[in-house]
């Protein structure tokens, strides 16, 4: 058994890993992803999920329904970190399935894979709390930057993590951007991170402060553009775990059950045959006594 397999079965059972051994995972990583476009291609069949928050256990129940990785493919559409126990975790064990396995998982970026959003929302006072230094915080972030932006199954479903920006009009407005940095506060990349589907016409002002607000007509007239079927984003909690709009135009994965640990929504991933043809899966939150978190205990104040 390689190094990185007997880290992959040591995240699976949630133990995390030596603060030298996730800076070697991250080198590899980063020459991985180095490669990889903004807008990433990615052949079918695949399953798409959505947003995990460092619900570890959770994503363990993901893997019982879809399938481990590498016998499903799978498509993760960012925020794996923040507002949960165990971003550490969770993101080390995506990643080593990433080193481990790179054409049978892709990873995009999500607007809390990003430096500032992570020291207020869990995940830099988690990598203290669990290593004593900042150093595992620094490795990730960095690795963070090489995420891709977007992906494109079969030329045909186009997947992001927020939304639309109206700073791109083409899939190669995209592949253009230089992706390598920390996510702005405002233009295209931003946008494709912080931006929501919205019932209007045209584009709105974001109440998130950061991204757009876009409706309908905005996706009609992209996915006619791009010659794409379909918009998949995640991003915005959706109780029965998926959300599609305007005329299944688009549509929104969630993959965190019972977000915060107090929400009570069940969560979805979408699993895409040969021929792109959708079967959503529902599943629930790990129950309290798999994940060694008193079912009663309440959430701290900071994940409102
Ligand atoms: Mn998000």
């Amino acid at each position: 058994m390689t190094d990185l397999d007997r880290q992959i079965e040591q995240l699976r059972r949630c133990e995390y890993i030596k603060e030298a051994e996730v800076k070697a995972l991250c080198a590899k990583a980063r020459e991985i992803l180095v490669e990889e476009s903004n807008v990433q291609r990615v052949d079918a069949p695949v399953t798409i999920c959505g947003d995990i928050h460092g619900q570890f256990y959770d994503l363990v129940e993901l893997f019982k329904v879809g399938g481990n990785c590498p016998d499903t493919n799978y498509l993760f559409m960012g925020d794996f970190v923040d507002r949960g126990f165990y971003s550490v975790e969770t993101f080390l064990l995506l990643l080593a399935l990433k080193v481990r396995y790179p054409d049978r998982i892709t990873l995009i970026r999500g607007n809390h894979e990003s430096r500032q959003i992570t020291q207020v929302y869990g995940f830099y006072d988690e990598c203290l709390r669990k290593y004593g230094s900042v150093n595992v915080w620094r490795y990730c972030t960095e690795i963070f930057d090489y995420l891709s932006l977007a992906a494109l199954i079969e030329d045909k479903i186009f997947c992001v993590h927020g939304g639309l920006s109206p700073s791109i009009n083409t899939l190669d407005d995209i592949r253009m951007l230089d992706r390598k940095q920390e996510v702005p506060h405002d233009g295209a990349m931003c946008d494709l991170m912080w931006s929501d589907p919205e019932d209007m016409t045209g584009w709105g002002l974001s109440p998130r402060g950061a991204g757009y607000l876009f409706g309908g007509d905005v996706v009609s007239e992209f996915n006619h553009q791009n010659n794409i079927q379909c918009i998949a984003r995640a991003h915005q909690l959706q109780m029965d775990g998926y959300r599609w709009m305007f005329n299944k135009t688009l549509v929104t994965v969630w993959s965190a059950p019972n977000y915060c640990y107090r929400c009570g929504n069940v969560a979805a991933i979408l699993e895409l045959d040969e021929n792109l043809h959708q079967n959503f899966k529902i599943f629930e939150a790990a129950p309290p006594e798999s994940r060694g978190v008193p079912s009663k205990k309440p959430a701290p104040d900071y994940f409102l």
